[in-house]
């Protein structure tokens, strides 16, 4: 309302703390905060930050969620900004102030007495997917050339790793296939699987509510009452964890009603008799037992979307973060590609993905298996293109992945480890296990911007900058590259991230350069194809004009790809993978008869690194809480806002329930924000098979009155 109010009636209360013509400068950048990737000014006076302007960008026309316009800059200039490299005093337990000189001799040195006496494989190092594209380039290349060894990744592992495994098995490419307003604004049905867009993406939230005013039909399929849910023409209410079920079910439908597409199926896919034979057993009703539904909403769901013209699958981490997400995944394109909606308008497999970068960080080979590009480590033309560019010999193995290398800490496998920009103890599951991992390691080193739970346990702290203090580009969900501008220096002794890997680089023994931003963009386009076209200077040039470019962009003459799959799937004919309904890997019993389930909201990211440190969201939503059913409370006694101790088979702690009808009975959710009762000492750390992604969509609590 308050962007929007014609009058000025409305106006935010920090637009009284400084007039328009004090403004010094406005800067063009991209928010850090998810990967819809929105556009807008920072608006600079005197030096600092006081607001931002929403730009007419090509995902976010013009619009910005409250995250956008309040919780994207106070962090930025907090106090609690770490100001100078620390280094943790053995005998006291304390952090010292270090010189750069101290701290970055002394992880150079530590690293490589690890590498020398334990070996490549014992060192690790994981990219920070809110960091640009640049900084986490860089990151990998100093696991591999330094380290010596495959052992990188960055947040996706926790999130939508199943999607680019899933994606990438059964189409060739685990992106995102459409762009946001394609899918909004050429859709006649949307189907939207375990994605909350008006919290987690909220400027794709009020899109899809454009879309549905303009007469686009709604499927929701989530546990919940989302608010779509309220909207929407058609809601499964599934049981969590049942989604390959679902979407069996739905294929069921839409064989026994002869509406598939067998023109597609026989011209573009393979796979399609092995899966037929499987979806022969997911009658409506038994799917309907299996998943809490109604049979005749999920026959009705089925004919709807295999009907409409134009139908894209949007789907998030309802889908992905289970044991068995993978396969959930490859479940999503089965149904298309079942009915032909793929590699056209409106249509497609459209995973959200989450952080703000974290499409550049899979992209920029932070993972286990592939260097920039998704280009094999086992490919040996492919390593030796790098071993030449890179001038070392590469491990040509596929390293550990994030998930696995906290349990190989404990075992003693991995013995030093470097995280820039992440925060595993307050958001990878099962915190009483993360926390043993990181006390078993020999050396840790963490680059932050704040003392965060986890940089407790460090032994050095190397002080980066945040995104509005540097240059670089962040990769938005729709495979869309933009840039990220310097708007203003803090005062302290913090250094560009870059310049921090490349110190440590050289004093490893690689001889890197020093490069720019812009530099190391020319760097990862001279070794990446699909990046080939994309360069800082052709993105700020009047040719994109602030579009952004979507790779895969060949050339310097190629104007980026929208759409992918037209005509022909990156891997040739799409594959449908034979999925099979398995139930979560803890199930509620006797002693612990609810489901948990955990996600996010609106007004906070993640741990809230960042919009923890805007007071007035802080406000707003503060505190730990459980939503629960009544009828679940009603038995044990338990009232509306009253304080409740939330327990697992891994940890236990308080929060206050939130009592109604948004989750069904035996069933409840939290939030994974707030450190006053973090949902992760509860959470299972039970991994997929593919994709090592944890199951926080399900595990097994008792709740109690405290
Ligand atoms: N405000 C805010 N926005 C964010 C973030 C944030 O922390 N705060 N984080 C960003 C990140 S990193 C990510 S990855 C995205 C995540 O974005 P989303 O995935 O949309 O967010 P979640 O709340 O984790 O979960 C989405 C939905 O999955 C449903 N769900 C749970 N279990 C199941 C199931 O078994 N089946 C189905 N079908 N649905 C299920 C939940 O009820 C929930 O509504 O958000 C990004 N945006
Ligand atoms: N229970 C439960 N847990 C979850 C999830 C869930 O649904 N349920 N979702 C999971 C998902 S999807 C994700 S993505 C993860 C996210 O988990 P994390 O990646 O651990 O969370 P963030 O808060 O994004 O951590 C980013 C950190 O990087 C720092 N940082 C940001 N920018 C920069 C920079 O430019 N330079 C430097 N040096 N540091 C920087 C920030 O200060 C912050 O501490 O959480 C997962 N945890
Ligand atoms: S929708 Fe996402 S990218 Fe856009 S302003 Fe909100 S948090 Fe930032
Ligand atoms: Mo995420």
């Amino acid at each position: 309302c308050v962007q929007a109010c014609p009058t000025g009636a409305l106006t935010m209360k920090r637009r009284k703390k400084y007039r328009p013509y004090q403004i010094d400068k406005k800067v063009l950048t991209t928010c850090p905060h998810c990967a819809t990737g929105c556009q807008y000014y920072l608006l600079v006076k005197d030096g600092k930050i006081v607001d931002t302007e929403a730009v007419n960008g090509p995902s976010n026309k013009g619009l910005l969620c409250v995250k956008g316009r309040s919780g994207c800059f106070d962090f930025v200039q907090s106090p609690e900004r770490i100001k100078y490299p620390l280094i943790k005093n053995k005998e006291t337990g304390e952090f010292e102030r270090a010189t750069w000189d101290e701290a970055l001799d002394l992880v150079a040195s530590k690293f490589m007495e690890i590498r020398k006496q334990y070996g490549s494989d014992s060192l690790a190092g994981f990219a920070c997917s809110r960091s640009p594209n640049e900084d986490i380039y860089m990151v990998q290349k100093m696991v591999r050339c330094c380290f010596g060894t495959n052992n990188t990744d960055n947040c996706a592992r926790v999130c939508h790793s199943a999607s680019v495994a899933g994606l990438a098995m059964t189409l060739g490419s685990g992106a995102m296939t459409n762009p946001i307003e394609d899918i909004t604004k050429n859709a006649d049905l949307i189907m939207l699987v375990g994605s909350n867009p008006e919290e987690a993406h909220p400027v794709v939230g009020m899109q899809i509510r454009q879309a549905i005013k303009r007469g686009c039909k709604l499927i929701v399929v989530d546990p919940r009452d989302i608010g779509l849910a309220k909207k929407a023409d058609i809601h499964l209410k599934l049981k969590p964890g049942t989604n390959v079920a679902f979407a069996n079910g739905i294929m069921n439908v839409i064989l026994s009603e002869g509406l598939q597409d067998d023109k597609f199926i026989a011209e573009r896919t393979e796979g399609f008799e092995e899966l037929k034979e499987i979806v022969k057993d997911y009658t409506p009703e038994k799917v309907a037992e299996i998943c809490h539904i109604d049979a005749d909403d999920l026959r009705k769901a089925a004919i709807m979307y295999a009907k409409a013209d134009r139908a894209p699958i949007i789907y998030c981490l309802g889908v992905t973060e289970h044991s068995t997400g993978t396969e959930g995944v490859m479940s999503m394109s089965n149904m298309a590609m079942m009915v032909g909606k793929l590699g056209r308008e409106g249509c497609g497999v459209n995973p959200l993905r989450g952080q703000n970068n974290v499409q550049g960080a899979c992209d920029m080979g932070a993972q286990p298996n592939v260097y920039p590009g998704y280009q094999k480590v086992t490919d040996p033309a492919v390593r030796e293109k790098f071993e030449k560019a890179w001038g070392v010999k590469l491990d040509p193995n596929i390293g550990t992945h994030a998930t696995d290398v906290f349990p190989k800490a404990i075992t003693g496998e991995i013995k030093g480890l470097y995280i820039y920009g992440e925060d595993p103890v307050v958001t990878d599951p099962d915190t009483t296990h993360i926390i043993k991992a990181l006390k078993s390691l020999d050396f840790f080193v963490l680059q932050e911007l704040f003392m965060t739970e986890t940089a407790q346990y460090a032994d050095v702290i190397l002080p980066g900058v945040s995104y509005a203090e540097k240059e670089g580009t962040f990769t938005n969900t729709e495979r869309r590259v933009q840039r990220v501008r310097k708007a203003v220096t803090v005062p302290g002794e913090m250094r560009l991230d870059t310049d921090i890997i490349i110190d440590l680089m050289n004093r490893m023994g690689y001889p890197q350069p020093h490069l720019t931003s812009a530099q190391i963009m020319d760097e990862i386009a001279s070794l990446t194809p699909s990046f080939a076209g994309i360069s800082h200077e052709r993105l700020d040039s009047e040719e994109v004009h602030g579009q952004g470019l979507q790779w895969p962009c060949t050339s310097k003459d190629h104007p980026g790809t929208p759409i992918m799959h037209v005509g022909k799937f990156s891997r040739g004919l799409g594959w449908f993978y034979p999925a099979k309904y398995v139930p979560s890997a803890e199930l509620p019993d006797e002693e612990y008869p609810i489901i948990l389930m955990t996600g996010r909201i609106l007004y906070h990211y993640t741990t809230r690194a960042m919009t923890g440190k805007t007071p007035e969201l802080m406000e707003i939503e503060g505190k730990s809480f459980i939503e629960m059913n009544i009828v679940d409370a009603d038995k044990l006694g338990i009232k509306n806002g009253d304080k409740v101790r939330v327990s697992s088979r891994r940890g236990s702690i308080e929060s206050t329930a939130r009592v109604g009808t948004k989750t069904s009975p035996g069933e409840s959710w939290m939030p994974f924000h707030f450190p006053d009762g973090n949902a992760n000492w509860l959470t299972n750390a039970a991994l997929d098979k593919y994709a090592r992604i944890p199951e926080y969509k399900v595990c097994a609590i008792k709740i109690e009155k405290a």
